[in-house]
């Protein structure tokens, strides 16, 4: 058993038995009660799953095991001469609890190197459909033209215990992950780079040969690569990707199963798909003024039609966070730091300035901050990466480090299948009568 596996294994056996011990004896506590205005308003804030790998603060943002975006920069292991941290690291920490040293993080790039190989059937499921298919739906196909791999899926079929179901999960999340970016760089290459592909550099960690197999080997690339799979990983439970790859795993859907299901809300506009609207959407404006640097006043004078088309600011707002959000800040100082002269992320500053004040005018949007999605394009343009319709991938290959490594925990906690309770509005409207 590898060294990671053993540890998750040894942790979550005491946690479960912790875990049951508590709901015997706390079964009947309340943590909380719903409003009519929340079964309304999209579940908001009600607090209703485990999720142990990260919790999200809306004033603090979101902090992986207790470790805010700034903390992983400072202390996730880092490959030489890299000031980003490796995603690898932030996986170890998801899944175990602890911060890996440096010789943890490089078994855990060389383990994904070796279980990275992508069987040539996939890629022809991948060469079967138009390559003008959206690259979130190439995406989704990809993951599940991978799912006949499934070791908890052919486990299950033959018989497997239950107590075993978290072991076989295991073994999927390590899989998916180490073959994802090869998967979405095929989907890139075919899509906008005439099919001519990559090989993948084994010797690179997995960001960085993401970055090379996107075909971008520049160490700041390499950088941004590790940056953004880091930071784009895991937002606790209740965001929609999130939620719905624990729901579909719920029914015992393997980890290629529920982890393409979670992919197919990524791509909705308002979640993942934001980041491919972000740069769309400044585009359009940059078109319409006529110019690469507008000022302020014609920034707001677009932004204020925009919202006069009753369309929302792509990149604004947070259904949880009420201040900038870190993911955005992290961004923000990678790209002051390595990019500060681009025209395009200037644009993004600038609209960091214009738009809280014009949302906040509106008096009805609970956060004004840019979300993680208002920057990330406007770096991937100055890197070369400019086919924004691809954006939304990208974030979901990182995402896979966070809902897959809470899989691993749903399985080895014994979580069951989720099945809440609805109600019809009749049903609601006489109750609200019988209490009166
Ligand atoms: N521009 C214009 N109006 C906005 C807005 C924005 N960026 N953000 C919120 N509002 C509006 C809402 O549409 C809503 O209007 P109505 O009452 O007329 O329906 C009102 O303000 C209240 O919304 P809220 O409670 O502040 O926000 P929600 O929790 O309902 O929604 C979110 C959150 C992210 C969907 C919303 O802010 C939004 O649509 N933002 C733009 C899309 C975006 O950037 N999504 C990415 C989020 C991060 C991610 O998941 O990747």
């Amino acid at each position: 058993m590898d060294q990671l596996k053993q540890k998750f294994g040894e942790k979550s056996a005491t946690l479960k038995s912790e875990l049951r011990a508590l709901i015997k004896s706390n079964g009947q506590e309340l943590v909380d009660q719903v409003s009519v205005a929340q079964m309304f308003g999209g579940m908001r804030g009600v607090k209703s799953m485990i999720w142990e790998t990260s919790n999200l603060d809306p004033i603090e943002g979101i902090k992986f095991r207790g470790y805010s975006i700034p903390d992983l920069r400072e202390h996730l292991p880092k490959i030489n001469g890299s000031t980003e941290p490796l995603p690898e690291g932030l996986f170890w920490l998801m899944l175990v609890g602890e911060l890996p040293n440096e010789k943890e993080v490089a078994w855990l790039s060389d383990e994904w190197a070796r279980r990275s190989a992508i069987p040539e059937y996939k890629f022809k499921t991948l060469d079967s459909i138009p390559k003008d298919t959206h690259p979130m739906t190439q995406f989704t196909i990809g993951v599940l033209s991978l799912q006949k791999g499934s070791v908890f899926a052919s486990k299950y079929f033959e018989g497997m215990a239950k107590d075993d179901y978290w072991d076989a999960s295991y073994e999927d999340a390590m899989d998916l992950i180490a073959k994802l970016p090869g998967i979405a760089a095929y989907i890139y290459r075919r899509s906008f780079h005439d099919n001519h592909h990559i090989e993948a550099n084994g010797k690179l960690d997995w960001g960085a040969n993401f970055g090379h197999m996107l075909g971008n080997d520049t160490a700041d690339f390499y950088d941004y690569m590790r940056l953004y799979m880091t930071i784009h990983a895991d937002h606790e439970g209740g965001n929609a990707s999130a939620h719905t790859t624990h729901l579909v795993g719920s029914t015992l859907s393997d980890a290629y199963l529920s982890f393409a299901a979670g992919m197919t809300a990524l791509a909705g506009p308002l979640h993942g798909l934001a980041n491919q609207e972000v740069i769309k959407w400044i585009f359009e404006m940059l078109d319409s003024l006529g110019k690469p640097n507008p000022n302020k006043e014609e920034i707001a004078a677009f932004v204020n039609r925009t919202l006069d088309e009753g369309k929302v600011i792509p990149g604004y707002g947070h259904a949880v966070l009420r201040e900038p959000d870190p993911r955005f800040t992290a961004q923000r100082l990678f790209a002051e730091k390595h990019l500060a002269s681009s025209e395009i992320v200037q644009v993004v500053w600038k609209l960091f300035e214009v738009v809280p004040p014009i949302l906040e005018g509106l008096g009805k949007v609970k956060n004004p901050w840019p979300n993680v999605d208002a920057h990330s394009g406007s770096i991937l343009v100055h890197f070369g990466v400019k086919e924004f319709t691809f954006y939304t991938v990208l974030f979901g290959v990182s995402r896979a480090l966070g809902v897959l490594s809470a899989l691993c925990w749903s399985r080895a906690l014994g979580l069951p299948l989720e099945r809440p309770k609805s109600v019809t509005s009749k049903w609601l409207k006489n109750f609200i009568d019988q209490k009166k």
